[in-house]
Parts: structure tokens; C-alpha cells; sequence
């Protein structure tokens, strides 16, 4: 067990504003019993946090701002070893919850102070924090960086 201090189920508080992220599979905590809807506030109320990084589309560094993915793992009592990300464009990919664990990965939601638009491949974007780990400047971690994140679903 990754997130060992849930036992039981818990409910998440309804979402007011738009649901921004879904999360669902093998967690404990849900807002229906089945999945963990997000909008933007319960998002900045789990703890936002900086990376500061070039991307795989631009050298010059810029500053996200979001959400650790595993404080948002623990938020919802995650139990597996992996996450299935889709975005709204269909992209899917599988990314091992380890990554998460061992580099403060965020779903990031601001660049430069600004809340990441859907044409600024928001309004979730996968941000590794890839100009402090050497290992993670390559096409291995790029295809995580998955923008107009909508779910997750934990395996
Ligand atoms: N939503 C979404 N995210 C995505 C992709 C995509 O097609 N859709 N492509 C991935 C891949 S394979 C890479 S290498 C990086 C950079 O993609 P690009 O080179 O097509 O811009 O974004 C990743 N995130
Ligand atoms: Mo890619």
C-alpha cells in the first residue's frame, strides 16, 4: 500500500465550480463512491507547489505552479502502482506512480502567474521537473508530460 493511512472509504466534498480533473480506479476517497471530481479550488487546496523548467517545447524556463501528484494521490487514497492519464484531446498514456514518488512531479495549472488556458495546453498540464534531474531530459519522460490532463484512473 503506496498511501498507507486509509482504511476505509471517505467522501470528498462536492465540487462547486467546473470539474477540472476525474480521478478514479483504485482510490478510497470519492465524491460518488466511484470517482474524485476536482475543480480548480479543491485542486489549490491540496497545496500548490513550483517547478521551475524548460519543456520539451521551449528552452527558456518557465514557472508552473500546481498540485504535487502525490499529495493529489494522497488526497484521494490512491492504492496502485500506476496511473492511466487521458486528456481531452484522447491522448492516454500509462505513467508509474514511482515517478511521482521519487520527483516532485505536479499537475500543474499556472504558468508565469497565469492560469493555463485550453490553448495553452491546460487547463492540466503533466510537468516533470526535468532542469533539476538530469535523467528526466528525455524522450522517455516527454510523452509523460501530458497537457489538457482530464483523468486519472489508478491501476
Ligand atoms: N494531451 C496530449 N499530451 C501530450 C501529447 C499529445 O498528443 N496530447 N503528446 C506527448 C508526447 S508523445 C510528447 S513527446 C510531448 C511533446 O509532444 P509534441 O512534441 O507533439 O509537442 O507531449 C506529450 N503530451
Ligand atoms: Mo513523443
Amino acid at each position: 500500500m503506496l498511501f498507507g493511512s486509509q482504511t476505509r472509504a471517505n467522501s470528498l466534498p462536492p465540487p462547486n465550480g467546473e470539474v477540472l480533473l476525474k480521478v478514479s480506479g483504485r482510490i478510497e476517497n470519492t465524491s460518488d463512491g466511484e470517482h474524485a471530481y476536482f475543480d480548480r479550488a479543491m485542486l489549490e487546496s491540496i497545496g500548490l507547489w513550483n517547478v521551475n523548467t524548460s519543456t520539451p517545447w521551449s528552452n527558456a524556463p518557465n514557472r508552473f505552479e500546481g498540485v504535487l501528484a502525490r499529495d493529489l494521490l494522497r488526497a484521494v487514497g490512491a492504492k496502485g502502482d500506476r496511473v492511466t492519464a487521458k486528456a481531452l484531446n484522447d491522448y492516454v498514456i500509462d505513467i508509474p506512480i514511482a515517478d511521482f514518488l521519487k520527483y516532485p512531479v505536479i499537475l500543474a495549472i499556472k504558468k508565469d502567474d497565469n492560469y493555463l488556458k485550453i490553448r495553452d495546453k491546460g487547463p492540466i498540464q503533466i510537468v516533470y521537473p526535468r532542469d533539476s534531474y538530469a535523467e528526466l531530459n528525455s524522450p522517455r519522460y516527454s510523452q509523460k508530460w501530458v497537457w489538457h490532463l482530464s483523468e486519472l484512473i489508478v491501476k
